[in-house]
């Protein structure tokens, strides 16, 4: 394997609520993450929620819309896996020396909104929140470490979702553009890598945007709401911080034919601008041809204001970031939805039905630097498994690391063969933390074991896997110095 270039970011990433944890601690706000359940594989997880006329139900997050005028709230019986994390909150100098022991110069982490702005509408921000945050900077600067801070990573403060309907309002812009001066101003000399929002084509419903219905409409407008918010979000940082990194970051785990049949192929182009379109616009600066036709086909209609499109056109992003995990296919019957895995008969599979395809890193690389001609951050990749642990809590991840290996030597291909300039790549949950999709504990993605059950049992300890010192020895070996 050719090795990676000395400036290349090699680093770990997280995300607020499935890290964080520090819940009502430090003035936190809460976010609309905070009202979703636990759940597994077999019992998919739920929201709970409350009518006007004092009726209480649940919910399923993925696919039912919560019923009008429901909120979500709290119920004791319930476990709420943002609640407690795994920990960062207190344990944040730890864990970051573990990352920096590895020879890792990155680490990805996202700002809980409400620890800045509890309920989102405030003017004055919460100096608590400012302060934790600081200190994350100051530590990860401290040992040579590069902040990659996302600035909204799939929630919203309940206020802004329960008072406007989140993102379907442009309220929402104002309160978002308010987090992000507060971010610029507090840390914008130490920080230089932002990304304006987390798989910005997958956001959905109440726990992600904010929005009560699932509708097209919704979702579209809601849509449109955030590419201003992330536009004006770059020309507040560029007026306010001397070289910043602008990006957003896109599920781009991609999607294939499932034969050469002309209509399975054609069928393949067609879904694969469902998630392109994202990046179409905010890197592109325009909404493309295709779309504007979906919206025409579909009655949908997009409220804009007058210099929205002037805005989108002029404040287009720096770099694209995406997470890739696993490739799916296409065919000409396929009713395509990305989260939704149709087979592969090439590949093969996690416990999750997630094929494991190297691969696919280096097509979506290829494919994106084809498509924007700027350079590229892999945010996410990595293997969820269930992890077996002995008597010291020692990890044989041999799986995973097989998957990163063969990950990372078509990374390497990309950058020395097919000349894609790669900013860098951080691997998903590289302390093990809870699952977003299910919320278990147990689909670790670690390097770092975190001792501690779907229940939040357990004593939140930290031990080094085979991986962590398999990933040592990599990056001692294949990263220039
Ligand atoms: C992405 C999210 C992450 C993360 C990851 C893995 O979609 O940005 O927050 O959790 O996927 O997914 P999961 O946790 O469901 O295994």
């Amino acid at each position: 394997m050719q090795k990676f270039p000395k400036e290349f970011l090699f680093g770990g990433a997280t995300a607020d609520f499935q890290f964080e944890g520090g819940f009502g601690e430090g003035g936190r706000g809460i976010i609309t993450h905070d009202y979703v359940t636990t759940g597994n594989v077999d019992t998919p997880r739920k929201i709970t929620y409350k009518l006007p006329n004092g009726e209480t139900g649940t919910a399923d997050w993925k696919k039912d819309s919560l019923p009008e005028g429901a909120v979500g709230y709290f119920d004791d019986a319930c476990k709420y896996p943002s609640h407690y994390g795994v920990d960062f909150y207190h344990r944040y100098k730890e864990d970051i020396q573990m990352i920096a022991d590895l020879g890792m110069n990155v680490f990805r982490f996202s700002i809980c909104w409400t620890r800045i702005f509890p309920t989102g509408e405030e003017t004055e921000p919460n100096q608590a929140g400012l302060q934790f945050y600081g200190d994350v900077i100051d530590e990860c600067l401290k040992k040579g470490i590069e902040p990659l801070i996302t600035i909204c990573h799939d929630e919203i403060p309940e206020t802004l979702a329960n008072q406007y309907d989140g993102w379907a309002s442009r309220k929402t812009i104002d309160a978002y553009l308010r987090l992000c001066q507060t971010l610029f101003e507090n840390f914008g000399t130490k920080v230089k890598y932002w990304l304006t929002f987390n798989e910005v084509n997958v956001l959905k419903g109440y726990s992600m945007l904010g929005t009560r219905s699932l509708d097209k409409q919704t979702f579209y407008q809601a849509s449109h709401h955030i590419f201003v918010a992330s536009a004006l979000a770059c020309k507040l940082a560029r007026e306010m911080m001397e070289a910043p990194m602008l990006g957003t970051m896109y599920a781009l785990s991609p999607v294939y034919p499932l034969t050469c049949l002309p209509e399975d192929v054609f069928s393949q182009v067609q879904a694969r601008r469902k998630t392109l379109f994202f990046s179409d616009v905010m890197i592109r600066g325009e909404y493309p041809n295709y779309q504007l036709k979906y919206f025409e086909s579909k009655n949908i209609d997009i409220e804009m204001a007058k210099d929205d499109l002037a805005i989108l056109k002029e404040y287009t992003l720096d770099y694209i970031a995406f997470s890739c995990y696993r490739s799916t296919t296409v065919n000409k019957d396929s009713e395509y939805d990305i989260m939704v895995m149709d087979p592969n008969p090439h590949l093969p599979k996690t416990k999750w039905n997630w094929t494991v395809d190297p691969m696919s890193i280096r097509y979506v690389l290829n494919e994106v630097y084809d498509r924007y001609q700027v350079p590229a951050f892999i945010v996410e990749n990595g293997m969820g498994e269930i992890d077996q642990w002995d008597e010291n809590f020692y990890v044989e991840d041999d799986y995973r690391i097989e998957y990163l290996n063969d990950h990372f030597q078509e990374i390497s291909k990309a950058i020395h063969e097919d000349g894609v300039p790669v900013l860098g790549y951080t691997m998903w949950g590289i302390i093990d933390l809870i699952s977003l999709s299910t919320g278990e504990m147990a689909k670790r993605y670690g390097l770092i074991f975190v001792d501690m059950d779907d229940f939040g049992k357990g004593t939140l300890n930290r031990y080094p896997k085979k991986s962590y010192h398999w990933m040592k020895d990599f990056l001692d070996t294949y990263k220039e110095k």
